[in-house]
């Protein structure tokens, strides 16, 4: 496999193949703006580091690279829904692409600040167990200064389906209590470890316990603002009304087998989502974006 994407795609200054234990194999990026990697595996990317800056997303210490497990940490890409199946909890949490292998489609590293790497997944013997339609999903990557990145979802059946899903993303703070996270204020929220009581945001968020939260009907940009790195991060986002902000806090976090116990200080999820009523029916052909950009304030 190495071998093959090796001929398909010439390494050069910008970018190589790197291949880990389980042949988990991974497109590093080095460009002049960043560093990158992404996995084939869930198309997921875990690691980007403007030049300079602390890196942005945050890995867990206790990686595990295995087949039908999904790496935690960088952005796993959930889909075809967001948490439990909304019909049949046996069916896996967050979907089922994180954990699959995509096929790599493209690198562009023509431009020596900007890297574009697209992979692409359709359905198979397994998709089609848990979800029975036909479909054509590509993930575009665009590394600089800042990252973008855009699912794009296309109904290549010949009958409408319905999706949810989300941008799982896991961002590496200074320190958990030194940050606060502005954008969504006075947006209503399930609170998911309170009896999914709706309740409404006063304020920016700062976290002091577990924190699990839906916000809905909200189409707003947010800013993390990182005292102990001195450093604003922005997220913006697009084919989503819907955001979580997740941290597992002590007891969560030493219940997580991939998740070192006192790594919940590092880390802040704010999910670019589908989730909950804001997920949409695709008809034959059409195509969603879910896409979002994250970088550094200047
Ligand atoms: O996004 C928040 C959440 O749904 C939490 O409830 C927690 O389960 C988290 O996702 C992590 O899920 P995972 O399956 O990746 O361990």
């Amino acid at each position: 496999m190495l071998e093959q994407l090796k001929k398909k795609f010439i390494e050069n200054k910008s970018f190589e193949f790197e291949q880990e234990e389980n042949e988990f194999i991974s497109v590093n990026v080095n460009n002049r703006s960043a560093k990158a990697k992404i996995y084939l595996h869930g198309a997921h990317i875990t690691e980007f580091k403007p030049h300079g800056q602390e890196p942005i997303l945050w890995l867990t210490e206790k990686l595990i690279l295995k087949d039908d497990f999904p790496i935690r940490g960088g952005i796993p890409i959930c889909w075809p829904w967001f948490a439990a199946h909304p019909a049949d909890e046996s069916k896996p949490f967050h979907g089922f692409v994180r954990k699959m292998k995509w096929d790599l489609l493209n690198i562009n590293s023509d431009d020596k600040d900007t890297t574009i790497v697209e992979l692409g997944l359709k359905e198979n013997n397994a998709t089609i167990e848990l979800f029975p339609y036909k479909f054509e999903i590509i993930m575009r990557f665009t590394i600089a200064k800042s990252l973008k990145f855009e699912l794009l979802i296309n109904n290549k059946d010949t009958k409408p389906f319905i999706t949810g899903g989300a941008f799982h993303t896991y961002f590496n703070i200074g320190n958990i209590d030194d940050i606060s996270i502005e954008g969504l204020d006075k947006t209503k929220y399930i609170d998911s470890i309170d009896k999914r009581k709706i309740k409404e945001q006063k304020g920016d968020i700062k976290v002091n316990c577990e924190v699990d939260r839906i916000y809905f009907n909200t189409e707003s940009n947010y800013i993390i603002k990182d005292a102990k790195f001195a450093r604003n991060i922005f997220v913006n986002k697009k084919g989503s009304s819907s955001t979580v902000v997740w941290n597992p806090w002590i007891d969560k976090a030493k219940d997580i087998k991939d998740f070192a116990d006192n790594e919940y200080k590092d880390m802040v999820c704010i999910e670019i989502a589908n989730a909950e009523e804001d997920v949409y029916e695709l008809a034959p052909n059409e195509t969603h974006i879910l896409g979002g950009e994250i970088g550094i304030l200047d």
